[in-house]
C-alpha cells in the first residue's frame, strides 16, 4: 500500500546527501557571494529561509546584463503566534537593521522579513534565537509552525490548548545539530531544544538515531498542524494536514477530535492535485494525542509520495487509500485501535479584533493589519505606532491567522491612551474599517514570491476600495464574508474555503508598450467558518473587471437570499458557483 511512485525526486537526494540539513550551507554562508546555490537553497528552507530576488527589477537588470537582485525571505517560527515585549522589540528592530524595514505577519501566525541580504542572515537568525525565537522548521519538509487560538483568555480551556500546542511543537521539532552549528556557531539556546525523545512514544522500523521521528530524508513535503475550538475556528483548522478540535468536558479539554488531510495547494495543469479540507480520523485524549500524532506523521513519512512533490501531501494518501485504510495503518503503527471522533461540528469563528476582556480584569486589543504588512507608509505609521504601544505600556501579544495582531494584558485605564496613539499614527481600529476589508487577506505575491503569476498584496487594497463602494450602494456593507486573494494557485491566503476566492490565473502581458493587468479565477461558495470548499465561478477575469463580476452576484444575493443566509451559502444554494473545485486553471509559475 504505497502512494508513491518509483524514482525519488531530486529534492529527496539533496536531503539525504545533506547529512541532516548541513550540506554546503556552512561554507556558503561565509563565501561572500550574494546568493546560495540551488542545492543549498533547498536546505535553507528547513532553516527558515527562502532565496528570492526582486521581480520588479528582473527585466531591467537583465537588459543591463546584471544578475538578479538576490535577497532572502526569513520566516520566524512562533507557535500559537504569541510574543513577549522583548521579542516584539527584537522583531521590530531587526526589520530596520537587517531587512527591508518592514515585517509581514503571515497567515500562519509568523513573521517574515523580506529583502534580507545573504550576509545579514546569520546576524538575523542568531539575534532571533537569543530572544527565544527561532527560524528552525519555519519552512521545509517538516512539521511547520503550529497554530493555536491567540486570544489571551484566562480560562482552563485556553491554558490547556496552549500547553498541548507547545508540547506538540517541541515534540516534532527537528533534532539535527546543523541549525545551531551553522547559525549560532554551535551554541544551543534553551527554550528551543526539542523535547527529549529518550522515552519515544512510537517505535517503528523507519526510525533513526539523529532524527527519530523524521529520519534523514525528513518528510515527503511540508506538514501543517493547527489547534482550534469548535466554536472558534480562528486557525482555519481544516486547511491543515493535521487538525485538533478541542472536546470539552466540565470546563476543561478532555481530548481532541483529530482531522487529517487538509491542504490548499493545487497544480491546475494536473487534475490529480486539488485543495482539500481535513476529514475526521479519530479522537484522542490529552494524554494520548502526541502518541497518535506521531503515528500519523510516521505513516505519512513512510507512505507519502517521494517521487512527485506536487502530489506529496497527506491529502493524496487519503485520496488514494481512503480514510479507513489510513486509520488502519495508523493503528498498526500505534499497536492498538484509536477511539472514534466525537463528530462535534465547527460552529463559529472570531478574528479577535477590537477590545475584548481577558477574564482577569485586563483587556486585549486586536488591531487589523491590512494583508499583514507592518511598515510606515504615507500618513500611516503603523510600525512606529505599534512599537510605541509596546514601549509605553510594556505589553506583549500575539499574531493571528488572519494576518493581524493583538496586544494583551492591558489595564482598562490605558485603553484611551492606546487609542490616542493609534489615531496619532493613522492606524485604523477595527470599528473604522469596512466589514469586507476586515475579513480579507492577500498573499505577498509580487515582487518577492518566485511563484507569483499575478499581483496580490499590492492589488487587493485597490479592489477593496471598489468593493466597499459597490456593497454600500447595494446596502450590503455590513455582511460578513471572506475575500482571499492569491497571486497563483498555491493558496497561501487560503482562497479555496473562503466565500470569495480570487486566484491569480495568468500574468498581464505588455501589449503595444502598455502592460495589461493579470487575470484571476473567481471562486464562490465557501464560508466564514472555513468548513466548505468554494467552486469556480468565472475564469480569466481581468483584474479591473472583478468588481463588475461580483456586483452582479451581490445584487442577486440581495434580491434572492433567504433570511439569515450568508453570501457563501447563497452562492452554493443557487448554484452560482457550480463549477469545479479549483480545477482547470493553468499556471505559468
Ligand atoms: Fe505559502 C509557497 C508565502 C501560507 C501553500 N508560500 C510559498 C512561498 C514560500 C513561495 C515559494 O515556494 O517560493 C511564498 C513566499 C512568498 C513571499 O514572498 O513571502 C509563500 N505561504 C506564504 C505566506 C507568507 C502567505 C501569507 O500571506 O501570509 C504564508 C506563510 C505561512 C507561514 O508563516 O508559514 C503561507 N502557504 C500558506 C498556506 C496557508 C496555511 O498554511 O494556512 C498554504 C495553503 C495550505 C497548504 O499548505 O496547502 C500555502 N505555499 C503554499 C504552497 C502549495 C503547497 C502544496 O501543497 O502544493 C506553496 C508552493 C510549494 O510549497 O511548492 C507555497
Ligand atoms: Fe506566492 Fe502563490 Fe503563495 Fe501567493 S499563493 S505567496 S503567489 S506561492
Amino acid at each position: 500500500m504505497s502512494s508513491g511512485g518509483s524514482k525519488p525526486s531530486k529534492v529527496e537526494g539533496i536531503k539525504i546527501a545533506s547529512e541532516y540539513l548541513k550540506g554546503s550551507l556552512l561554507d556558503e554562508t561565509t563565501n561572500g557571494l550574494d546568493h546560495f546555490t540551488d542545492d543549498a537553497g533547498v536546505l535553507l528552507k528547513f532553516h527558515g529561509s527562502y532565496q528570492q530576488d526582486d521581480r520588479d527589477l528582473r527585466t531591467e537588470r537583465k537588459k543591463q546584463g546584471l544578475d538578479k537582485a538576490y535577497s532572502a525571505m526569513v520566516r520566524v517560527r512562533i507557535p500559537g503566534g504569541r510574543f513577549t515585549v522583548e521579542q516584539y522589540r527584537v522583531l521590530d528592530d531587526l526589520a530596520e537593521r537587517l531587512g527591508d524595514g518592514a515585517m509581514r505577519i503571515t497567515t500562519r501566525q509568523e513573521i517574515q522579513y523580506h529583502g534580507v541580504p545573504k550576509n545579514n542572515m546569520k546576524d538575523v537568525i542568531s539575534t532571533l534565537n537569543r530572544s527565544l525565537l527561532t527560524t528552525l522548521a519555519a519552512c521545509g519538509d517538516v512539521e511547520r509552525n503550529v497554530l493555536g487560538c491567540p486570544a489571551p483568555v484566562k480560562d482552563r480551556l485556553h491554558a490547556e490548548m496552549r500547553e498541548d500546542l507547545l508540547a506538540f511543537a517541541k515534540h516534532f521539532a527537528p533534532r539535527s545539530p546543523a541549525y545551531w552549528d551553522i547559525w549560532l556557531d554551535g551554541e544551543r539556546i534553551d527554550g528551543f531544544l526539542p523535547e527529549d525523545l529518550s522515552k519515544k512514544f512510537v517505535a517503528t522500523p523507519g526510525d533513526d538515531g539523529v532524527e527519530p521521528i523524521y529520519g534523514n530524508a525528513y518528510l515527503p513535503r511540508k506538514f501543517k498542524t493547527a489547534f482550534a475550538f469548535a466554536d472558534d475556528n480562528c486557525t482555519d483548522v481544516l486547511a491543515n494536514d493535521l487538525g485538533f478540535v478541542a472536546i470539552e468536558k466540565d470546563g476543561a479539554i478532555a481530548g481532541w477530535d483529530i482531522y487529517v488531510g487538509g491542504g490548499m495547494g493545487t497544480t491546475p495543469s494536473s487534475k490529480r492535485t486539488f485543495p482539500a479540507l481535513a476529514v475526521p480520523i479519530c479522537y484522542a485524549s490529552r494524554a494520548d494525542f502526541l502518541k497518535v500524532s506521531e503515528a500519523i506523521i510516521k505513516v505519512y513519512r513512510d507512505f507519502g509520495d517521494r517521487s512527485d512533490r506536487k502530489r506529496a501531501r497527506l491529502k493524496y494518501i487519503i485520496a488514494d487509500w481512503g480514510i479507513d485504510a489510513l486509520r488502519a495503518k495508523v493503528e498498526e503503527y500505534l499497536g492498538h485501535a484509536v477511539e472514534p471522533s466525537t463528530g462535534t461540528p465547527i460552529t463559529g469563528v472570531d478574528d479577535h479584533l477590537g477590545w475584548q476582556p481577558q477574564g482577569d480584569g485586563k483587556w486585549f486589543l486586536g488591531i487589523p493589519v491590512e494583508n499583514g504588512r507592518i511598515k510606515n507608509a504615507g500618513s500611516m505609521h503603523l510600525k512606529k505606532g505599534l512599537r510605541e504601544i509596546v514601549e509605553r505600556f510594556g505589553v506583549g501579544g500575539a499574531f493571528t491567522c488572519q494576518q493581524s495582531l493583538m496586544f494583551t494584558d492591558i489595564d482598562a485605564a490605558d485603553k484611551a491612551a492606546i487609542e490616542k496613539i493609534l489615531e496619532e499614527h493613522g492606524i485604523a481600529r477595527v470599528e473604522q474599517i469596512s466589514t469586507i476589508r476586515r475579513w480579507s487577506m492577500a498573499c505577498p505575491a509580487m515582487p518577492t514570491c518566485g511563484l507569483a503569476v499575478t499581483e496580490s498584496e499590492r492589488a487587493l487594497p485597490g479592489l477593496m476600495d471598489q468593493l466597499e463602494k459597490t456593497l454600500t450602494k447595494l446596502g450590503l456593507e455590513d455582511e460578513a464574508f471572506t475575500v482571499r486573494m492569491t497571486g497563483c494557485p498555491n493558496g497561501c491566503a487560503r482562497p479555496y474555503n473562503s466565500d470569495i476566492g480570487l486566484v491569480g490565473r495568468s500574468a498581464g502581458r505588455a501589449e503595444g508598450g502598455h502592460s495589461v493587468p493579470g487575470t484571476y479565477t473567481i471562486f464562490l461558495g465557501g464560508r466564514l467558518i472555513g468548513d466548505k470548499l468554494n467552486r469556480i465561478y468565472k475564469d480569466y477575469v481581468p483584474f479591473d473587471k472583478i468588481d463588475e463580476e461580483l456586483e452582479a452576484v451581490f445584487t442577486r444575493f440581495r434580491d434572492e437570499r433567504q433570511p439569515g443566509e450568508s453570501f457563501g451559502d447563497f452562492c452554493g444554494r443557487v448554484e452560482i458557483a457550480a463549477g469545479e473545485v479549483a480545477g482547470g486553471v493553468e499556471t505559468t509559475a
